[in-house]
């Protein structure tokens, strides 16, 4: 039986009590974070726990627990439910308290829960690739939010899903922002593309880590934004997230990007992210 973090206390997933008042539940009211685990070891947990901080900062949201408290508490999971591989689930809610917009009077205390999904990388994908949905991006402007309101995300990722595509690449008048849940990068004659940190995008962690791999490698990137128009033509594309680590994109729509085949510096990239995982480094096995 899996244990859950729910409000302060450790409980087993078939006694969780939510209350119908979590304002999570009636208006997305929180902010969340996905944080990897290898072979039972946090990925980028520092990085995690700092955004959720800063989402909460951004709703003007308190965490009821300082940085230590929250890894603490992802710490502790791992270790009850065995975790190996797979990933830690967190959320903070402003709150039970009964349904009225504006915040809570009197103050109630946000809620934090947490749990964990076990989940092996993608690997078969990560090599052949993966096709993508162009999307209109009809998000609210503040996506530097990991807020808990993913209507937006929900509704492109069902569209990408119903069309057989594993994801959807959005897109405001054409100028791609970022994936449904993920940051997107395109290479066009050596140079790493994607769009730069702004209220349009999710600063994603693995997009942060992919940064870091070009400047050791000496690769090129410019964080400026492109089109749907030079996504179809671009040599290479790829996505990022906790999950899908460095994937690349086959196909957008109809059109296969080059040849359609993982491309040399996507490999590159994904050679160099591996070699940043505890897992693959403690066993030797890149
Ligand atoms: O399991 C999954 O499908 C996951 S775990 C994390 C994500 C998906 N996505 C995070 C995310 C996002 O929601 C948006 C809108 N943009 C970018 C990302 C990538 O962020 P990181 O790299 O921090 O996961």
């Amino acid at each position: 039986m899996s244990l859950y973090f729910i409000d302060g206390q450790f409980t087993k997933q078939d006694e969780v009590k939510i209350s119908i008042d979590d304002r999570g539940y009636y208006f997305g009211d929180g902010v969340y974070e996905v944080i990897k685990v290898y072979d039972g070891e946090l990925f980028t947990a520092d990085e995690h726990i700092e955004r959720l901080f800063a989402s909460a900062e951004k709703i003007q949201l308190t965490i009821p627990y300082d940085r230590a408290g929250v890894m603490g508490i992802a710490r502790r999971l791992i270790v009850d439910n065995e975790l190996v591989n797979g990933h830690i689930y967190m959320q903070v809610t402003r709150g039970a308290s009964p349904r009225q917009h504006h915040f809570p009077t009197p103050t109630v205390p946000a809620i934090l829960t947490a749990y964990t999904m076990t989940g092996e990388r993608p690997l078969a994908a990560m090599e052949k690739g993966v096709a993508v949905k162009s999307v209109e991006d009809i998000r609210w402007l503040r996506c530097d939010i990991k807020s808990l309101n993913l209507l937006g995300s929900v509704l492109a990722k069902e569209e990408a899903k119903a069309g057989g595509y594993e994801e959807a690449i959005l897109h405001r008048d054409g100028t791609v922002t970022e994936g449904s849940s993920t940051n997107m990068f395109g290479i066009k004659d050596g140079i790493v593309r994607t769009h730069p940190v702004t209220n349009l995008i999710l600063e994603g962690i693995t997009r942060q880590v992919v940064l870091q791999i070009c400047d050791e490698l000496n690769i090129p990137v410019e964080e400026k934004p492109f089109t749907l128009e030079e996504a179809f033509e671009m040599d290479e594309m790829f996505y990022t997230s906790t999950t899908a680590e460095v994937m690349p994109i086959a196909r957008v729509d109809d059109k296969i990007i080059d040849d359609g085949l993982r491309g040399a510096l996507t490999k590159k990239i994904q050679d160099a992210f591996a070699t940043k995982i505890p897992l693959l480094n403690k066993e030797g096995r890149v």
